[in-house]
């Protein structure tokens, strides 16, 4: 059955399940290989770092969940999860982290060594236990595995001893925990990375069971790449299961999402929604993976998530009986317009008014700027030590 546009009350339905997940690394100073400039009041704990989130939610009403990352989250998870109630939000998917210690030079959970290979697999149990603590569903694993050099390793021996530990990490999964696999083409290895893409992603986890899903990172693909038809494959195959939202110019560039290219967001909603990936039946999770290197972050944060809702209320609009009839009828033009027709819309006074029905503020971020609340960070926040990139 074909499905027209919605009315307003039908729109304004739909936008209400929407809920995006912040990453708590997104609070801290982070950045790019070069200088990492720091702001007054950056969080220097993870309990810091969730009441910042927190502001998020409280201006946009659709980012109810901080995602972890562990170790640079380590803290007493219960206290955190308590915390974060008291905020009005909850503590959302464990990452593991496997870049950032010296016995991983030539890989972790791909490693050669059964030593090193079985302390990487060490650490994503411990992250299953934390999960049990933070009441999280999804244990995401994105890996820098890989080589730089032609015949450096045994690349086929890499990809079985991935299977192989992916297996062990997933054994040890219960309830609907989920395991998600990151994929990545380059960076920090230059020849070959060991889930470079969504085919190899999707093989590792269609052998590991069901709850064995895709993460897609938008900035983790070649230029030039058409992002919606990994979208729209990935949740063909039931596999979809979730997305790290940035936007990149170059490389992995981790800009606000819907910064450099706001059409590709809205083509990637519109397939998320075509096929079965939005709303209140769906796994599917929304993320942010981000980093604010010279712009305020929770202001940063909350302008990504509203372009998010921007796209998903455009992509909502398309009239998907009439684009079928055209598609059906071969009109290539008429079916192209009733897409970029969508797209043209200018959804902001719907969802302002999305806004006004929920007690919203009608410009969250100058809202949120006119509150006082970077002013009483940087006053209070003073002594310790700043969270960055690998606090
Ligand atoms: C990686 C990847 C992961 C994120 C880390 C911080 O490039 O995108 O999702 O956890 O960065
Ligand atoms: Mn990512």
């Amino acid at each position: 059955m074909s499905v027209s546009a919605p009315s307003k009350a039908e729109l304004f339905t739909q936008l209400d399940q929407q809920a995006i997940e912040l990453p708590s690394w997104a609070f801290g100073n982070s950045g790019t290989r070069f200088r990492v400039f720091g702001s007054p009041g950056t969080p220097r704990d993870p309990f810091e770092k969730i009441s910042d989130a927190a502001q998020v939610h409280r201006y946009t009403g659709i980012a109810p969940s901080v995602a972890l990352h562990i170790p640079w989250d380590k803290c007493d998870y219960q206290a955190l999860r308590n915390h974060a109630e008291d905020n009005g939000i909850r503590l959302g998917t464990i990452n593991s982290n496997t870049f950032q210690d010296e016995d991983y030079k030539l890989g972790s959970v791909t490693h050669s060594d059964d030593r090193i290979r079985q302390k990487a697999i060490d650490h994503h149990l411990d992250c299953i236990e934390i999960m049990g603590q933070t009441g999280s569903r999804d244990l995401k694993i994105w890996l820098a595995d890989g080589s730089n050099y032609p015949g450096q390793d045994d690349i086929r021996g890499r990809q079985d001893r991935l299977a192989d530990s992916l297996s062990k990490i997933y054994s040890q999964l219960s309830g609907n925990q989920r395991l998600v696999l990151e994929y990545k083409f380059f960076e920090p290895a230059f020849y070959h990375t060991d889930v470079p893409d969504w085919g190899t992603a999707y093989a590792q986890v269609a052998a590991l069971g069901e709850r064995a899903v895709v993460c897609l990172d938008t900035g983790h693909h070649a230029p030039g790449t058409n992002i919606e038809f990994i979208v729209m494959q990935l949740l063909r195959l039931g596999k979809l299961g979730s997305f790290d939202f940035n936007s990149r110019f170059y490389a992995d560039d981790d800009l606000i999402v819907g910064a450099a290219d706001p059409f590709q967001l809205f083509r990637i909603m519109y397939e998320v929604i075509r096929g079965g990936g939005y709303g209140k039946d769906s796994e599917v999770a929304f993320m942010l993976d981000q980093c604010h290197n010279i712009e305020d972050k929770i202001p940063g944060q909350m302008r990504s998530v509203l372009n998010v809702q921007a796209m998903t209320a455009r992509a909502l609009l398309v009239d998907r009986s009439a684009l079928a009839t055209a598609q059906q009828a071969g009109d290539v033009l008429l079916a192209n317009d009733i897409l970029m027709d969508a797209f043209y819309t200018d959804v902001r006074p719907l969802i302002i008014e999305w806004r006004e029905r929920h007690g919203l503020p009608e410009n969250p971020v100058s809202a949120f700027n006119d509150s006082g609340y970077l002013k009483k960070i940087a006053a209070d926040r003073v002594g310790g030590t700043q969270a960055g990139w690998g606090a």
